[in-house]
């Protein structure tokens, strides 16, 4: 497949500035008539080009004649001569969406009719410039059966409608928003509105829908409540209004992502919107908030600025995660949502930009720019927009952000724009900084600090590297703002407080005056830049942060670095001391000045992936053993603080607030700590709180629990749970995942049995997520030492493939990571990266990620 290339860019030689679409909506043949206003950009003869993906062309008229010699097909394209320099150009086609299993484009989804068209599914609707610097005014009238598709709706406001001959009926959208083609969307179907309404801070009232199934209603008070919030954080925040006299979402069960933000039509995958006590976590709550808000915040960064081309993906995905995540940490707790960010990233992130598949934030090239919906370009795009802000401050990030949108309304920009925006707000130098859109790979920084007590001074001691990664083998230095303080040892006061120091090239040193007692370094504070830090700091040093540290990330962190360095230790040697990580552990359990929320991360161990990072070969099995012993040492020594906060979260009735939430949390992390040490009566407290929970959070957490172990109670409370929710497919898919990611030696043989179960398909991105996705997640049973695991992976990529090749392509990564194994896995791995490559027909999608992870 041919290499799309960023320095390859050329502005599009048509425009469209006003398109009317006409869609004759059914199942199994839609037909789709648009009347396109072109005009020719710039002064050139080259003919118009549609991009068009399995699309026949039934009619095509220049001007309102039929043209037959002036138009002819190139590939799936559709090219026309044109003289002069406006022309109105119709075609007609009809698809298929019944038979669309790709999700992309028009699609049956339940008994619904809808859209995906974010990157390139306007293609598989009608021929079009589909290209995203390419903005058009639309006009759509819809035309359905009424009976079965009573609602009606697309992008803007609705201007009119009413019935017709034969039970069919039609509505008319128009979007006064000039938008690029993947922001269009249509939905037809049967479903009922969560109704309520926003006033603008202007006093414009907006009516805001959120549509389902009728049975779902119940379920979307949490995501409307998210509407709001981001509607009204959006304004005070950043002073931007929404602009339509309608929003409306619409929740759909078969999505390849998580949500779509076409305009003024959110698109959701439903476990995105849907949540109530009995059926969604705590967590899922969470996610819910975080999406709406993201896809309401890209009505601004993103739609009214969009991107000129698929290179400048992050410039409104990193900007936009940027702003769901401070959104997200105004609503509930900071501290732990940042926690929660790192942790994603480093479980996403950094695994990427060590592997190869790494790519700069801005990518070169790409084959199949569906693949770019990437942990770099969303999460380490956020880390990068986190770090402007740090470095600007607060005022100058908004008055950069302030001029970005001013200049840019209704344009197609660029990554360079922004920072360009940025840098005239506030006067700052960001030339260096530039090199985060330009370099891949995870910076380390090696941080020392010495000491002489004679003179009081302190000397901070900074060096940072770029690891090559594939097509950059040489790097430049970044600059890295790194927050720091320094504590005293003896007196726990702080000696130095928090600074921002700018690590800017190889080397650094900063001097700290008046240090009269030993300092203790804390850096990257709240995780101010996207690095591995190393220090030299000892287990008692760590201990003494994770306890006493101002910074909550930074606590959490030492206490991370404490418990990945016994664990490192431990593999290495078969043993290691874990009296300070228990020590620890206990002193944060049972201060009573923490926010439980917070307790319930701090004493989590990383997981077995993240040790994994840390090694230069991983060695799965032993990895897994060396850290079950590890909690099964901290769930033992402390029983009797794991009870305490057992019973502490036991609450008496749900309750959905931030305290609640967090007991909630800390409950079943001293649950799981309570079977690892193996207590009598485990599985019988677990199976307890399964039995009697009033909320999902409690039941999955002690469903969680019990599937790592051997008890009688573990096969009940799985059978329970699957006839209790085998209607709910959202609920069914935790079902599949809590098996998929189970610690127990037979989890391989239990995910296969899994994939042939009923409730087993492969046509839905969510029940495929959960069972394939959650299990490749599983380290030691997916690098079972058979590769058996390797080839059920390697077999669902190429089953999927033949239906929906980018979620096919999105199984692919944990494939490439070989490098890192010993030679006989990385041997199993590639053999089956190879048997995935031989397949006749293979998509782009996969072509391009399994032919990189071969390397
Ligand atoms: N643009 C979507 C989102 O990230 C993904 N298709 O919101
Ligand atoms: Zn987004």
């Amino acid at each position: 497949p041919p290499v799309i290339r960023r320095e390859d860019y050329r502005a599009p030689d048509w425009l469209v500035p006003e398109v009317s679409l006409d869609f004759r909506l059914d199942p199994a043949a839609t037909r789709v008539l648009a009347r396109l206003e072109v005009t020719r950009n710039g002064d050139h003869a080259r003919p118009l080009r549609l991009d068009g993906d399995g699309l026949v062309p039934l009619v095509v008229r220049i001007d309102g004649a039929a043209a037959a010699d002036t138009w002819r097909m190139d590939g799936p394209a559709l090219v026309i001569d044109l003289p002069g320099a406006a022309h109105v150009i119709e075609t007609e086609v009809e698809i298929a969406p019944a038979g669309n299993t790709q999700l992309m484009g028009l699609y049956a989804s339940g008994g619904l009719l809808c859209t995906q068209c974010e990157p390139e599914g306007v293609r598989r609707i009608t021929f079009f410039p589909d290209r995203p610097d390419v903005l058009s005014r639309y006009t759509v009238r819809l035309e359905a059966g009424e009976a079965t598709y009573p609602l009606l709706l697309s992008n803007g406001d609705r201007t009119d409608g009413g019935g017709l001959e034969d039970g069919r009926h039609w509505a008319e959208w128009r979007d006064p928003f000039p938008k690029p083609t993947y922001l269009f969307a249509l939905v037809a179907g049967d479903l009922a509105a969560n109704r309520d309404s926003f006033v603008t801070r202007s006093g414009r009232e907006v009516d805001l829908a959120i549509w389902v199934k009728a049975a779902d209603v119940g379920k979307t008070e949490h995501a409307m409540a998210a509407l709001k919030a981001s509607m009204a954080w959006d304004e005070q925040t950043y002073g931007r209004e929404y602009d339509l006299g309608e929003f409306n979402i619409v929740a759909v069960a078969d999505f390849n992502f998580g949500a779509m933000e076409n305009k003024g039509l959110n698109i959701f995958n439903s476990r995105y919107i849907l949540a109530d006590p009995d059926t969604a976590t705590d967590g899922d709550y969470d996610g819910v908030a975080g999406v709406v808000a993201h896809e309401y915040f890209h009505n601004w960064s993103g739609n009214r600025v969009t991107c000129r081309d698929w290179f400048q993906l992050s410039l409104k995905e990193g900007f936009t995660v940027f702003r769901d995540q401070q959104f997200s940490a105004d609503q509930g707790s900071a501290a732990v949502g940042r926690i929660e960010n790192v942790r994603a990233l480093r479980a996403s992130q950094f695994p990427e930009d060590a592997g190869p598949l790494a790519h700069p934030i801005r990518p070169e090239a790409y084959m199949e720019i569906s693949n770019f919906y990437t942990a770099t370009i969303y999460n380490k795009g956020a880390e990068v927009i986190r770090m402007l802000h740090t470095l600007l401050g607060a005022q100058a990030f908004r008055q950069g952000s302030d001029l970005y949108f001013e200049r840019h309304d209704g344009q197609a920009a660029t990554c360079e724009q922004f920072v360009q925006a940025m840098e005239d707000a506030s006067g700052a130098d960001l030339a260096a900084f530039r090199l985060w859109y330009a370099q891949a790979g995870t910076p380390r920084v090696r941080a020392a600090i010495s000491h002489e007590p004679a003179s009081g001074q302190a000397r901070l001691t900074l060096g940072q590297s770029v690891p090559a990664t594939p097509g950059q083998p040489v790097k430049q230095s970044m600059p890295l703002p790194l927050r720091v303080a320094l504590f005293g040892e003896l007196t726990g006061r702080v000696l130095a407080p928090e600074q921002v120091v700018v690590l800017d090239g190889p080397t650094k040193e900063v001097l700290f005056e008046g240090i009269g007692e030993r300092p203790i370094l804390s850096i990257n504070r709240d995780f101010s830049a996207p690095v591995v830090v190393e220090t030299d700091r000892s287990a008692a040093d760590l201990a003494f942060l994770s306890a006493n540290d101002d910074d909550p990330f930074a606590r959490y962190e030492a206490m991370q670095q404490l418990m990945v360095d016994t664990l490192v230790v431990a593999v290495a040697t078969g043993t290691a001391d874990h009296a300070p990580v228990v020590e620890a552990v206990e002193r944060t359990l049972t201060d009573p000045a923490l926010d439980p929320a917070f307790v319930a991360e701090a004493v989590l161990l990383p997981s077995e992936a993240f040790v994994g990072d840390q090694m230069l070969v991983v060695d799965p099995p032993a990895i897994h053993a060396a850290r079950e012993a590890l909690r099964a040492r901290i769930g033992t020594r402390l029983e009797e603080a794991w009870r305490a906060a057992y019973a502490r979260g036991q609450a008496d009735r749900y309750e959905y607030s931030p305290q609640a939430k967090g007991l909630r949390r800390l409950r079943t992390v001293a649950l799981g700590y309570l079977a690892a040490a193996g207590v009598a009566d485990a599985a019988a407290l677990a199976f307890a709180q399964f039995d009697e929970a009033d909320n999902m959070t409690d039941r999955q957490g002690a469903l969680g629990v019990l599937a790592n172990g051997r008890s009688a109670e573990r096969e009940d409370a799985l059978d329970m749970f699957y006839e209790r929710y085998r209607g709910n497919g959202l609920v069914l898919d935790k079902w599949f995942t809590t098996q998929a990611v189970s610690t127990r030696d037979d989890c391989l043989d239990a995910v296969e049995r899994l994939a042939r179960h009923p409730d087993f398909t492969l046509a839905n991105p969510n029940r495929l997520r959960a069972l394939v996705g959650a299990f490749a997640s599983n380290q030691r049973a997916f690098h079972d030492a058979s590769g058996r695991g390797y080839r059920f992976l390697a077999d669902m990529v190429i089953a999927v493939d033949r239906l929906n090749p980018s979620t096919a392509a999105k199984l692919i990564p944990p494939l490439g990571r070989w490098r890192r194994f010993d030679g006989a896995r990385a041997g199993l791995m590639k053999a089956e990266l190879r048997r995935v490559l031989e397949v006749p027909g293979l998509s782009k999608d996969v072509f391009e990620q399994a032919s990189k992870s071969l390397g």
